[in-house]
């Protein structure tokens, strides 16, 4: 054990930290939150704190060739995902199951269109995985920007109880849905801190909407959580 790759963690919950429901989001889609979702997940940061060693940033805001980020996720959540939208493209998708990557829906379709998803049978696995990835012959090879755990639940659950997990990405639906799967820790409470909107627009490298935005009625807002210490 003992990755120390960082972990962010992105999710959206209700005001109960409810996350999911038979098998798929609680909400109607919202294409707004769900852009912000892709566009986070693949934006790669220019200079801060990832794991590549930096070579000068072009500084146009382009992604660099041959760097994305890794979205590490469990094997129900890869099932929710539409097939026409899996592996989530422009980045390194990390399944997470305990059987035989032959039985995971979509795998061997994927990597028969060319676009490989790594599995593996635990977390701790997973970023060791990444790890191997990032290295050749001992030097670091800066092919992998941010990793990211985008769920479900007992993924998240796994993430948090190591100390890799440093920040959450969240976002606060304003009122409950009726939910069967919950985010397993509140970081509205003690041990991690919110952040500024303009902290959280610098880490995501966009300006992130301040308060509550609207769709189809479903009022949200955008927030991020840092662990103490
Ligand atoms: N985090 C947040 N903030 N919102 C979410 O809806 C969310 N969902 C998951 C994990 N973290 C989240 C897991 N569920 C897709 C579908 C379900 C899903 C995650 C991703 C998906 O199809 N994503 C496409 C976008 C498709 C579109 O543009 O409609 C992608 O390219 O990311």
């Amino acid at each position: 054990s003992s990755s120390r790759l960082p972990l962010t963690l992105i999710v959206a919950t209700t005001p109960s930290l409810g996350i999911g429901k038979n098998g798929g989001l609680p909400w109607p889609m919202l294409k707004k939150e769900m852009a912000y979702f892709a566009r986070v997940t693949k934006r790669v940061p220019t200079s801060s704190s990832i794991t590549a060693s930096s070579s000068p940033s072009s500084s146009s805001g382009g992604s660099s060739p041959n760097i994305c980020n890794a979205v590490i996720m469990g094997r129900k959540t890869w099932d929710s995902i539409p097939p026409r939208f899996r592996p989530l493209k422009d980045r390194l998708n990390v399944v997470i199951s305990r059987s035989p990557d032959a039985s995971i829906a979509g795998v061997a379709e994927a990597a028969a269109k060319g676009n490989s998803v790594v599995t593996a049978s635990s977390l701790s696995a997973a970023l060791a995985k990444l790890e191997a990835l990032l290295l050749i012959n001992g030097e670091p090879l800066a092919g992998l920007g941010r990793v990211f755990v985008i769920g479900g639940a007992a993924l998240y659950k796994a993430a948090l109880e190591t100390p890799n997990a440093r920040t959450v990405l969240l976002t606060r639906i304003a009122r409950d849905w009726d939910c069967d799967t919950f985010f397993p820790v509140d970081v509205e409470g003690p041990g991690w801190t919110r952040k500024s909107n303009d902290e959280l627009s610098a880490f995501v490298g966009e300006e992130v909407p301040q308060g509550s935005v609207r769709e189809l009625e479903v009022e949200f807002e955008f927030r991020l959580f840092e662990r103490e210490g």
